[in-house]
């Protein structure tokens, strides 16, 4: 049997301001500091509700980076001696320290990936207490070393506890994937069975039984797409208890030379980026927020996703709804170390298991999903890097490991692509022509022609890119599709130039809209990804004016006003 007990909700909250060593996670080993103790009067602690994040509970708390410590009391009713006690966090940001009934069940490492704890040991029936102390600080390990988004801190997803108890079934693996010559679908469900009995799995109303957890179902049902995103009604018991209930979708997603192809047919990918952070939630996934963009990226012509980080299931079961195709990739961000560093972060054994680690336990947490299409593992490193073969190595063949029906991507700074190709299946290109290059300084960022003090209506002139794409061509290993991962340009929300100013909202339109249609000129390119539907806190970028804390490169203001280069996404989007 399994009983889901919803620790969401009201939490006690408190950040640790003074954070000399006794007072945080790091204290003296095996002694429990006094934030976790069940008993302590927390009368000075605020109520908090989580899933969320700190900097949204409070202006005080905007920029803080340090330790913050959680606490819920919760209760079960009833509890047997071989119960199984499985604590879910869909994610927190950074490090949690876990403690249950004061004591220390575990620590998990990286932001945006769901984990588990087994707190069997710990929990009573009856009255229950949890303590988290939660650290955003850039410590030891933290990928990614450069910050290219802003570093929230909490308990930004849901967090759950699961009970296990006499005959029960539990990881459970599901696995869409389509036959297209045979028409049917190719559900796989892998899973661990305590106890007899059978499982039964009802699809679309069909009931199938099964005495072994290694299942496989072959029915002809209609394969889902971005235009027909149909999704059928998926139960799995076991003994009379129900332990998967939701609805899935059917596709096939694979490659074919310098082809992508979905079920079986060349599929153009008219994509976004998507840097999700929201100005009422932060990084908290709230489904009002996640719903208002996706039906503006559909309004807009979008067919498929690109995130920087993995995301919360909500966001994928609302892309198997609405119909995106979503390409997701753990946050191995940027990290070019130089030709002459050695043992690099590429090599170093706890940052390249906290990179297989976040691999992991994306791919487990979002297999389940029709719209997970490509697993990314990485974006704009030093790729030549002797270290870095090896280590993005390690990485796509854990992904094809845990999930062989996807394929992997990566996505490459301009040129810097090294072998990348023997590597993974598909190759993603980021440049920014018509932007970077039309900025005379990369501190002030002022632009040339007003630099030179002459105004002239600026073009976007793409040269450069379609000498890029010859370059990248000639250095790639083997035929595989190419997709452009990310371009795009800055500009300031309601700047309106009809000289087409650099930074105003019409020049924007005008880079999105050429690019679109360059990307054109090259048959390997098999879809677009524009940098960013949102414009989004970037600690990045420097401030010269211009950018104030926030990248501007989003289709839309970071409150969601619309700019004009989603209307010319939309346009370039829709005509194809
Ligand atoms: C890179 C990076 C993005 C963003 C972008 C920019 O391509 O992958 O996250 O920082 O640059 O705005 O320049």
């Amino acid at each position: 049997m399994k009983q889901v007990i919803s620790l969401n909700g009201d939490w006690k909250f408190t950040p640790v301001l003074d954070q000399r060593p006794q007072n945080n996670h790091s204290l003296i080993e095996g002694e429990t500091p006094a934030y976790a103790y069940p008993e302590l009067i927390r009368r000075d602690w605020e109520t908090v509700t989580v899933p969320g994040v700190w900097q949204r509970y409070g202006e005080r708390y905007s920029i803080y980076e340090g330790v913050c410590w959680y606490s819920k009391e919760f209760d079960i009713s009833s509890l047997s001696q071989d119960t199984k006690a499985l604590l879910r966090f869909g994610g927190v940001i950074y490090r949690a320290d876990v403690y249950v009934n004061g004591k220390y069940a575990g620590f998990h490492e990286s932001g945006y990936t769901e984990f588990t704890m087994d707190v069997s040991e710990f929990v009573t029936e009856g009255k229950n207490h949890i303590a988290v102390s939660v650290d955003n600080r850039p410590l030891l390990i933290k990928w990614p070393d450069d910050w290219g988004y802003f570093n929230y801190g909490g308990i930004h997803r849901s967090v759950n506890l699961e009970l296990y108890s006499a005959d029960y079934l539990d990881n459970l693996e599901i696995t869409p994937d389509y036959d297209v010559s045979e028409n049917s679908t190719v559900l796989t469900i892998k899973g661990n069975k305590t106890g007899d009995g059978n499982i039964s799995v009802t699809l679309d109303g069909q009931d199938y039984l099964f005495d072994s957890s290694d299942i496989v179902i072959n029915a002809p049902l209609s394969p889902w797409t971005p235009e027909n995103p149909v999704l059928y009604d998926l139960k799995i018991s076991f003994n009379g208890n129900t332990y998967f209930e939701d609805k899935i979708g059917f596709r096939n997603v694979k490659t074919d030379g310098e082809d992508f192809l979905l079920n079986g047919k060349k599929y153009r990918l008219n994509g976004c980026c998507y840097v999700y952070d929201s100005p009422k939630y932060g990084l908290y996934m709230a489904k009002d927020q996640l719903s208002f963009d996706l039906n503006l990226l559909k309004d807009g012509g979008v067919n498929a996703i690109r995130t920087h980080y993995p995301m919360d299931e909500a966001f994928y079961a609302l892309c198997d709804k609405m119909g995106f195709l979503v390409w997701i990739e753990p946050n191995i961000y940027c990290t070019k170390p130089s030709e002459d560093e050695k043992n690099t972060v590429f090599s170093r054994p706890e940052w390249v298991e906290n990179a297989k680690q976040m691999i992991g336990e994306m791919i487990v947490n979002s297999r389940r999903f029709a719209s997970v299409a490509i697993y990314g593992i990485g974006n704009e490193c030093n790729v030549s890097h002797s270290e870095a073969m090896p280590f993005f190595k390690s990485l796509a063949t854990l992904s094809k490991k845990l999930d062989p029906t996807r394929p992997t991507g990566y996505a490459a700074l301009y040129d810097w692509v090294g072998t990348m190709s023997d590597i993974v299946d598909i190759l993603g290109i980021n440049s920014y022509f018509g932007w970077y290059d039309k900025i005379s300084d990369i501190y002030t960022h002022t632009p040339k022609a007003e630099k030179d003090g002459k105004v002239e209506v600026e073009d976007c002139n793409l040269d450069g890119f379609h000498s890029l794409m010859e370059t990248v061509k000639a250095k790639l290993t083997r035929k595989i599709p190419l997709l452009l991962t990310e371009f795009g340009g800055d500009s300031i929300p309601g700047y309106y130039s009809s000289a087409c100013d650099l930074w105003s909202e019409d020049y924007h339109a005008k880079v999105i809209s050429e690019m679109i249609n360059a990307s054109y000129k090259h048959k390997e390119i098999n879809g677009t990804f524009i940098f960013t539907f949102n414009d989004y806190l970037d600690p990045s970028k420097p401030k010269n004016g211009f950018w104030k804390e926030h990248n501007l490169k989003g289709m839309v203001s970071y409150d969601r006003n619309i700019k004009l280069p989603y209307y010319a996404m939309k346009k370039a989007y829709k005509s194809n």
